[in-house]
This record gives C-alpha cells, structure tokens and sequence, in this order.
C-alpha cells in the first residue's frame, strides 16, 4: 500500500470554557490534523503540540514546519506503521509530529484490513473509565461548581490543576465538600521546585491518588528525593518522552505511576512500551489527554482499554472540551466511554463540521 500523499490541516476549535493550567490559558484549541491517503484507504492523525511551546518544546508551526520539511520526506513509501518510527528516528525530537504520522499510517492501514485500534494495541475491554481534568478557576466557590457539574455527569475522578498559589486552599475544599470517596488527584505542569517539598507535603493530607509532575520536566534524580517525602504518590507527565525514561525513572524510584500520552512519547507504538513495562513492574499507568478532537481521542480511547490502564485517564466527553467536535461526539455513559469498534479509529471528521472551522490545508504529494 503506498502512500500517494499527505494532507495537513490546520483547525480551530473554540472550548467551551478557558482552560487554565500553571504554564498558561487556553480558550481555542489549535490542532494540526494529518491525513494519508493511499489508494486504497485513508488515515488520521491528530498532532498534539498546543499553539505555543509552554507545555513541552513542540508547538502547532514547528510540527507543521518539522513534517514538511524533514518527517514526510523521510517516511517509507509503503504505509507500513511498524516501520515509521525506525524511518523517523534519525530525526531527533518532534514526538508530537512523529506520533501525528504514525497514527494516520496506523488508521489508513488499519481501514484497509477491518482490525480497530484497540484490537491491534490489545485492549481487553470495550468501555473505559473516565475522569475529568479541572482547570485552575478565579475562586474556590467557582471551582466547586465546576466539579460539581462534573462529578453530577458521572465522571469517576477529578484532577485539579495546581500550581504555587493555588494548591492547599482549592484540594481541602473539594476533599471537604465532596467527601473521602472522590477519586482526587492533582497535576503541578511542573510548577514546583525541591525547596517546595515541605509545602508539596500538605497535600498528604487529602488522601490523593497521587500528585502530576510536581517538579521540572528534565529532573527525575529530584522526582526521586520528593518521592522519599511525601505519602502521595507521584505521578510523571511531562518527564516521560520515552520508553526508555520510563524504564530510567522507575529504577531512581521518581515515580510509582506514569500518565501515557502517545504523543508526548512519539507515538501510539511506543505508548503500548511503556505500557507493557511499566505493567511488567507493577507501575499503573493511565492515559492522559491533550484536549484532542474525536480523532486523537478515539485513538486514546482504544489505548486505555489495555489491561495496564488500572486508573481512570483524562479520556473525557467531547462535550467537555467543544460545543462541536469534528467526529461524532464521544459521550459519557455511567462515567465510561465506548471503544470505538469499527475499523482504524472507527470514528472520520464529518465533512461539513471540518470544513466550517478548518483555517488552512496544505497537501503534500509523495
Ligand atoms: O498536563 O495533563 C496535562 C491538557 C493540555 C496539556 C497538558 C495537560 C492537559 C490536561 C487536560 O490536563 C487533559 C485532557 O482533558 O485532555
Ligand atoms: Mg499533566
């Protein structure tokens, strides 16, 4: 099956509400989209890189930018998802673009022989349990709203968003207004330092599932003292890029459990790595989110149907993010999603929706 040419394009789509976290506010979700055509089928990646370089070093122009000119020239003229990663490797960094091309080579090539994601990754379930991530709000009684709202739609757990400022205060009063059996956890984005420890130590107070990269993306040796002082298990984002970072922050002890985003580790492929070992070590995982459209979040969705996703990810409803999604909207059932089921992602964008909030398409002929 060769590939006969990519298309990228750009779309805008306005959230529902402003999504503040400790590195910056969101209020339109810029995505790059990835389509590869093939004679025989078509596949679709979504490229997670936000607008500006402030969650990770990637960013929307640079992923565009980084596949025009160096990722797509380098693929394998044959639609062959195994072979994409070794193809790209050479070029380093740009997991957001690589994951993004892999997954659209993965549905095209999918589509064509009827086997779905989530039976090619190894899901063992058709449903997946879904918590919801809030944002950091202007007060706390806006904050409990907010929860409120979710926690009444179902969702099973909440994370709140935290940072220097905005951490002890808002986590008592939701322990406290919604009780001990709220599933509770927090995510710092980074925000913290070592010299925070003693304060990061208060939280252990709030019976936490555990706490979301607390200190710098590049330092799994301080993870690793935090660790040793808090009850509160930490959690890694932004530090994992790699199945091999994984493997390295589990021996320093930095971590007992790792949030899978198949973007931020260059790819669905290397998402079921990290799954497989962290499960051969006892580490839970669980999927993490970067506020996708339908089209990453069916790929997600599949993911954390694998048997190592032991806790709820930030797989929510569309209707979470957009008043409109471009793929038929995943909606909330007894505070589960359904594994999509049909071919490749088993979701497309619906024409008329894509075309209304698409700003630009460029395509790339092979
Ligand atoms: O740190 O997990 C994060 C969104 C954008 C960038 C980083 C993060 C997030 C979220 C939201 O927490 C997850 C989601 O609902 O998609
Ligand atoms: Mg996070």
């Amino acid at each position: 099956m060769q590939i006969t040419g990519i298309e990228l394009r750009r779309i805008a789509m306005p959230l529902v509400a402003p999504f503040r976290t400790s590195f910056g506010t969101e209020t339109t979700r810029d995505v790059l989209l990835v389509r590869v055509v093939t004679p025989d089928a078509e596949g679709w990646g979504e490229c997670v890189a936000m607008s500006e370089p402030l969650y990770s070093s990637e960013y929307v122009d640079g992923a565009a930018d980084v596949m025009r000119r160096f990722l797509i020239p380098a693929l394998p003229r044959t639609a062959d998802p195994q072979a994409v990663g070794p193809a790209l490797a050479p070029i380093r960094g740009h997991r957001m673009a690589k994951a993004a091309l892999e997954a659209a080579v993965l549905d095209a090539s999918l589509r064509i022989t009827g086997e779905s994601f989530g039976h090619y990754l190894g899901a063992t379930r058709d449903r997946v349990p879904c918590g919801v991530s809030v944002g950091i709000t202007g007060s706390v009684a806006e904050l409990l709203d907010t929860v409120a709202a979710y926690v009444e739609e179902g969702y099973v757990r909440v994370k709140l968003k935290i940072g220097p400022g905005w951490d002890v205060t808002p986590v008592r009063a939701v322990r406290e207004r919604f009780g001990e059996d709220l599933l509770l956890q927090v995510d710092a984005n980074a925000a913290y330092t070592l010299a925070d420890a003693r304060h990061l130590a208060r939280l252990d107070a709030f019976d936490l599932l555990l706490i979301e990269q607390p200190l710098a993306d590049d330092d799994l040796v301080q993870h690793a003292r935090l660790a040793r002082t808090l009850r509160t298990p930490i959690c890694l984002d932004e530090s994992i890029e790699s199945a091999a970072h994984a493997a390295a922050a589990i021996t320093l002890g930095a971590c007992s459990v790792v949030n899978v985003k198949p973007g931020r580790v260059g790819g669905y492929l290397e998402a079921r790595r990290i799954h497989d070992l962290c499960r051969a070590h006892g580490v839970a995982v669980w999927c993490g989110g970067m506020l996708e459209t339908g089209i990453g979040r069916a790929a997600n969705v599949a993911l954390a149907a694998l048997p190592g996703f032991t806790l709820p990810g930030d797989t929510s409803a569309s209707r979470r993010y957009f008043g409109t999604d471009v793929t038929p909207p995943f909606e909330l059932s007894g505070g589960h999603l359904d594994v999509p089921a049909g071919a490749g992602l088993g979701v497309e964008p619906i024409p008329d929706v894509l075309n209304e909030v698409t700003t630009a398409t460029e395509w790339i002929p092979f």
